[in-house]
């Protein structure tokens, strides 16, 4: 049976790096057997081009059909004077509203073969291993009123959350720790903010469910300072959607570059989107330079978790990291010695491996 995929490349290196996606879900359908049906559709500011609206209906109703959703990046300076309705960044936020994935997972392991690469000294992000749950659908990002005031003299956003929002987010946390070293660390503002008082309160309440779950409260500001200087303590983070948006691009800099890092944007049930944390990048957009991997680990997770495929995940997540063995890094890595590559060649290097080890393991076996 073909697993129906929805492809949305967007914008920038977001088309480059579906690229690669597709090629590696197209050596993991070879290599097991298995087939997937891709339909493209548009969104972000190539939407706007091309249809006058970052989120065309047609690109909404193919998602509500699919199994699962991939998606590369939107955003450019070519959209960035249209009013904020009309933004690319509004084809995504939108998208995840409307699908109600209300929790993006954004995991940060780092790689052993990277770890001198990183600004971070060695010995301080050797090992990290760190779950973030940002909330997705709500928060800062979608609180009324949001506009501005008083001719242009005033703006106003709102952090507005409901009890039954920072339940279910909780909920995932804990469930997601569970699975993993049963240490959630809840971040919030709740020295200032009253949202953040809810947010601990339900978080003290819902423990109770979890006994077998250790769990801290950390203030934003000091779990920004801690995340850098120990982050071997974290486990699972949870947090709101702005404070989640900010930490993960922070803790990209363990794995050495934000064009590693992959993510999950879920809900109870049902379909789930996968997009790389970093954006369009228009600096180096068009250049064939961009880091694929966090769009490789992404249609990983995609495999994982909406497909059930746990072995096809790891194999692409065991090439990955046998490439990254190899040497084969691209230029937002800033690594001595080793292949400096392309998208292109960073992707056939990951391809080769992943192709590798099941002739070799055939071999094996035979
Ligand atoms: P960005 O993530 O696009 O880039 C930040 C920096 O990281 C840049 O120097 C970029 O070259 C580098 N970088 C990011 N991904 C990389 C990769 N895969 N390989 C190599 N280098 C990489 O963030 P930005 O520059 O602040 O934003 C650019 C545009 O992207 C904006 O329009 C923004 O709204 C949008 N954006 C979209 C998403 C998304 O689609 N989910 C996420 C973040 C930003
Ligand atoms: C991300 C991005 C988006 C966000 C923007 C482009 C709306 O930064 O996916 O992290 O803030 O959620
Ligand atoms: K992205
Ligand atoms: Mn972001």
């Amino acid at each position: 049976m073909n697993k129906q995929v929805v492809l949305l490349p967007g914008d920038g290196i977001g088309k480059e790096v579906m690229e690669s996606a597709k090629l590696v879900l197209n050596t993991v359908a070879t290599e097991y057997g298995h087939r997937f049906a891709f339909h493209e559709h548009a969104i972000g500011g190539d939407a706007i081009d091309r249809y006058g609206n970052p989120l065309p209906d047609d690109t909404l109703k193919a998602c509500h059909q699919a199994e699962a959703v991939l998606l590369g990046s939107v955003g450019g300076k070519k959209w960035d004077n249209l009013p904020a309705n009309k933004r690319p960044e509004k084809g995504l936020l939108g998208i995840r509203k409307q699908l109600g994935l209300f929790a993006n997972l954004r995991p940060i392991k780092s790689f052993p073969a990277l770890e001198h690469v990183s600004p971070l000294k060695q010995e301080v992000i050797s090992g990290s291993d760190i779950l973030i749950i940002r909330e997705l659908t709500g928060g800062l990002y979608f609180g009324q009123p949001s506009e501005l005031r008083e001719n242009g003299q005033a703006a106003v956003d709102t952090l507005y959350y409901q009890r039954y929002e920072i339940e279910r987010i909780v909920d995932k946390a804990f469930q997601s720790a569970r699975k993993r070293r049963k240490h959630l660390t809840s971040v919030d503002k709740a020295n200032v903010l009253e949202s953040s008082r809810l947010w601990r309160e339900v978080v003290e309440e819902k423990r109770q469910q979890y006994p077998d779950v250790t769990v801290d409260h950390l203030l934003v500001d000091a779990a920004a300072m801690k995340l850098v200087t120990s982050p071997d303590q974290f486990d699972v983070m949870v947090t709101e959607n702005l404070f989640g948006d900010i930490l993960s691009d922070e803790a990209s800099v363990l794995t050495g570059s934000l064009g590693m890092l992959p993510s999950a944007s879920v809900r109870s049930d049902g379909v789930g989107l996968y997009e790389p944390v970093h954006g369009s990048a228009p600096d180096i957009a068009g250049r064939g330079m961009a880091n694929p991997i966090g769009m490789i680990l992404s249609a990983a997770m995609m495999l994982r978790h909406s497909f059930n495929m746990e072995e096809e995940a790891a194999e692409i997540e065991s090439a990955v990291n046998d490439t990254l063995n190899e040497g084969y890094h691209t230029a937002d890595l800033n690594r001595e010695g080793g292949k400096l590559v392309g998208t292109a060649e960073m992707t056939e290097a990951v391809i080769e491996n992943i192709t590798t080890k099941s002739v070799s393991d055939s071999i094996c076996s035979s």
